[in-house]
């Protein structure tokens, strides 16, 4: 009845205080006097989740109806990696009962932002690539395009970050272990995964010649979905994680021969394939788990596709009418081979129709031009696990390398450098060959990155498809990183120019006539003092450090990696120290530098770059000389939860990586969206940034693209640097001398002489601009009427960030797909 009805779904402060106490009761097991904060968490999480089902349940039947018998495609996001953050918060926004919650629990005596804090972030990926993904889930559904998100359920995700002594240690991540409210099982529509074994080639009854694999074992995929709800409650889509499951006793040992699997263990169970996310910025080379892991979502979610199609009456034939698929970089390009076995061996398509479809269906994206970083298995080892792969691969390699013969008579180097298989050494797949050759397009994440992969990483396949090539530069999520994340800042906006810049950011231009409104950038400046204010709490929760909310926070939080350069961010605090103490009289802007990221487990310079961080900090925080005016710290595990309360306070943000390195990044979006001014290079996404804020709204340095070429065509010596440079020499000589390390001067040595040795990424080289350009920094900040001025630019000009416009682009250029 009526009663019934306001307890799921009624939106009431009163319903949602019901529904709670209900869900307490009945899904927990609890009264309130005996629940812990989990117990009042989980209820919520129910109530909301109840408020969620009506728009799922209908986006199911609306793929059953409309969608796919009107032959409107359904987008399949393929991604190893989903870092959707914290669920209740967001879907309180997008349903937009937030402040009636509030009130709901404010009436049963409880605080609705504590509950909220009490939510375990699913951390299933590294970072950039990961977060992508989720902002894209989170604009498909709020622009109304159908849509599942397909990947792995993890067991450990990214694992938690402690700072010991100054070092990082790593503590699994035990993320499932509180329960999950978000998803839901459906041991249903299970799929079988074969591995190993052999194939069998054989005529039919027709005289066709066909492949049977005979595999070694089979596991068994289990979906857990995840509601997806747009903002405004739109449609809610689907995030479907598999999870690996044992059918039967299955002996990996088979796999166990040659060098490659001297690291894995002798028996891997079937459960193990779904175990723990790799963590990035580690070579892969050899690791069988990882490509288990890999085509066992790609096929799981390839399968479910077919099913899916099958249910609604449409033959595999019209594969690619009803669907197409992104692949997140390449760790789901298996699927192009794939999805041909599917179609020829199981569905009896011809091969030149299953490769038309295989073609239409996807498309690549790439995020990265590091070359170690680009995938590719021994054949051998590949054989092993995906004995049909293999053939598969090197038939499409086969009717490819005829083309490009065809295209370049004679230029056998062309054809090599082009091919599926690196026969330079050890043979290998190259799995973003197979991603260009079997997707109808690629594209790069920001203009520059996108001009590099057509000039350089993948040069030749450009000049062998240039019309398969594409920019859609990445955006963030507004609801998330603005609406959700600075709730002063929305509000401030909102009552000047309404809410509709939350759906369509570009509206933000309108804040544009207010930036010289003096009483209007009074209001501004005090929203960002108090989001410093929380953030300098956390910081003295979390670290001990106490901040000055009143100094310039300028802060860098991404993964430690050498090519964004963190220890050039430190450089510059070593030169500040410097100059302090030898003029403890002279007149600086206070700062405070917070720094907070992984670095792989593995990477043993990302993580001295930490413990220098934090060396640097132990030094300069306690120094009577620097009190007050230089302060630093390191928020240990930084992730989506933290990056929400990190943004909104920044005045600086750090986005320092060397030209050509970076391939967008997209932290750099969600601080000056957040009113934070960006030091940075012409790097990634920064270039277009810098487009829209306005040169003189963005500080810049360094070394450009070809800059950094010619430099190293030249011979790049960082020694010069040193010789020719005082502050610097004595900057690195302080490193050296073990000043920051108790007088250790070995601690510090490997990171030195790199640097000395060989600077790969060129601090040296970008140091004195850097100094130079921190120091405009610094005077720009006195003058805080001018600094406001440039702060509220920088988010009037943000709007093409947003990922909705990146979705949309991708709808136009690459899905063909228009939003419902
Ligand atoms: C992987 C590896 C593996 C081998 C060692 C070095 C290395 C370095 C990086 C990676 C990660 C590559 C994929 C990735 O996460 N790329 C990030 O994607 C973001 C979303 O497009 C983008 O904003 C970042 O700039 C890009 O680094």
């Amino acid at each position: 009845g009526e009663k019934c009805r306001n307890i799921r779904t009624g939106s009431s402060p009163d319903d949602i205080a019901q529904a709670f106490l209900d869900n307490l009761y009945y899904a927990q097991g609890r009264i309130p006097v005996l629940a812990t904060r989990n117990d009042l968490y989980m209820a919520l999480a129910y109530t909301v989740r109840d408020r969620l089902a009506a728009r799922w349940v209908a986006q199911m039947q609306q793929f059953r109806r409309a969608e796919l018998k009107k032959s409107i495609k359904v987008v399949c996001y393929l991604s190893a990696e989903f870092l959707p953050g914290p669920h209740l918060g967001n879907n309180l926004l997008n349903l937009g009962i937030y402040d009636e919650t509030r009130q709901a629990m404010e009436q049963l005596g409880y605080n609705l932002e504590e509950l909220i804090d009490q939510e375990t972030e699913p951390g299933l990926g590294n970072g950039g690539l990961g977060r992508l993904a989720s902002c894209f889930m989170d604009s498909l559904s709020t622009i109304v395009v159908p849509a599942f998100g397909y990947g792995i359920r993890y067991e450990f995700g990214i694992f938690d970050q402690e700072i010991r002594d100054g070092w990082q240690v790593e503590i699994t991540d035990k993320w499932l272990k509180l329960g999950n409210p978000w998803e839901m099982p459906l041991p249903e529509l299970c799929q079988e995964v074969k591995l190993g074994g052999h194939t069998e080639h054989y005529q039919d009854g027709q005289g066709r010649s066909r492949v049977r694999w005979i595999p070694a074992g089979v596991v068994e995929g289990i979906p857990y979905d995840t509601p997806i709800l747009g903002y405004g409650g739109n449609i809610c889509n689907t995030l479907r994680l598999w999870k690996a499951e044992a059918v039967e006793s299955f002996d990996f040992q088979d796999f166990n021969v040659g060098n490659y699997y001297a690291a894995v263990e002798e028996k891997v169970k079937s459960e193990t394939i779904t175990k723990v996310l790799y963590p990035n910025d580690e070579p892969e080379i050899g690791k069988m788990l990882r490509l288990i892991q890999e085509y066992f979502f790609v096929s799981c979610s390839l399968q479910d596709m077919i099913r899916i199609g099958k249910m609604l009456g449409n033959s595999p034939e019209c594969f690619d009418q009803r669907y197409v698929a992104q692949l997140n970089d390449t760790h789901p390009s298996i699927a192009v081979a794939e999805l041909m076995r599917l179609l020829v061996d199981e569905h009896d398509v011809a091969w030149e129709k299953a490769w038309e479809i295989t073609q239409n269906t996807f498309g690549y994206t790439n995020h990265t031009l590091l070359p170690e970083a680009l995938e590719k298995w021994p054949v051998e080892l590949f054989g092993q696990i995906l004995p049909r792969h293999l053939e598969i691969v090197y038939e499409i390699n086969r009717r490819f390398l005829d083309q490009v013969r065809l295209a370049f008579p004679g230029d056998e180097e062309q054809a090599a450098r082009l091919s599926l298989i690196d026969e330079s050494g050890c043979r290998y797949v190259r799995m973003a060959h197979l991603a260009c050759v079997g997707c109808h397009a690629v594209n790069g994440v920001a203009k520059l990155h996108s001009e590099l992969l057509k000039s350089e990483v993948l040069r030749d396949f450009h000049e062998m498809f240039p019309e398969k090539f594409h920019n859609v530069t990445n955006g963030v999520t507004p609801r998330r990183w603005m609406a959700l994340s600075n709730p002063r800042l929305a509000a401030l906006i909102s009552g000047v120019i309404g809410d509709g810049w939350i759906t369509q950011l570009d509206e933000l231009r309108k804040l544009e006539p207010f930036a010289d409104d003096p009483a209007f950038q009074e209001k501004w400046r005090r929203v960002k003092r108090e989001n410093k204010n929380d953030l300098a709490t956390l910081i003295l929760n979390r670290t001990g450090v106490a901040v000055d909310p009143d100094s310039l926070f300028d802060i860098q939080v991404k993964r430690l990696h050498e090519y964004k350069r963190q220890h050039l961010n430190v450089l510059h605090i070593i030169t500040l120290y410097a100059r302090l103490k030898r003029y403890p009289a002279s007149d600086c802007v206070p700062r405070t530098f917070v720094f907070g990221g992984k670095a792989a487990p593995g990477y043993a310079m990302a993580k001295l770059i930490i413990k220098l961080i934090n060396s640097v900090a132990g030094v300069v925080n306690t120094d009577p000389d620097i009190r007050g005016r230089l302060n630093v710290a390191f928020l240990p595990d930084f992730n989506v939860k933290t990056g929400q309360q990190v943004y909104p306070a920044a005045d600086l943000s750090e986005q320092i990586s060397l030209a050509g390195e970076e391939a967008s990044g997209t932290g750099n979006m969600k601080f000056s969206m957040n009113g934070a001014l960006t030091i940075g290079t012409l790097d990634g996404a920064n270039v277009e940034i810098r487009e829209e804020v306005g040169a003189e709204n963005f500080f810049l340095f360094g070394l450009k693209v070809d800059e950094v070429e010619e430099l190293k065509a030249r011979g790049y010596d960082p020694r010069k640097y040193y010789d020719s440079n005082p502050a610097l020499r004595e900057a690195i000589d302080l490193i050296r001398s073990g000043h920051f390390s108790g007088g250790n001067a070995q601690l510090f040595a490997p990171l030195v002489d790199l640097l000395m040795q060989r600077d790969n990424y060129m601090l040296f080289a970008d140091y004195q601009p850097y100094i130079d350009c921190q120091d405009r920094v610094s005077a720009a900040f006195r003058d805080q009427q001018n600094w406001t001025r440039m702060s509220i630019l920088n988010v009037a000009r943000m709007g093409k960030f947003s990922s909705d416009r990146a979705v949309r682009e991708y709808c136009d250029m690459i899905w063909k797909v228009q939003p419902v």
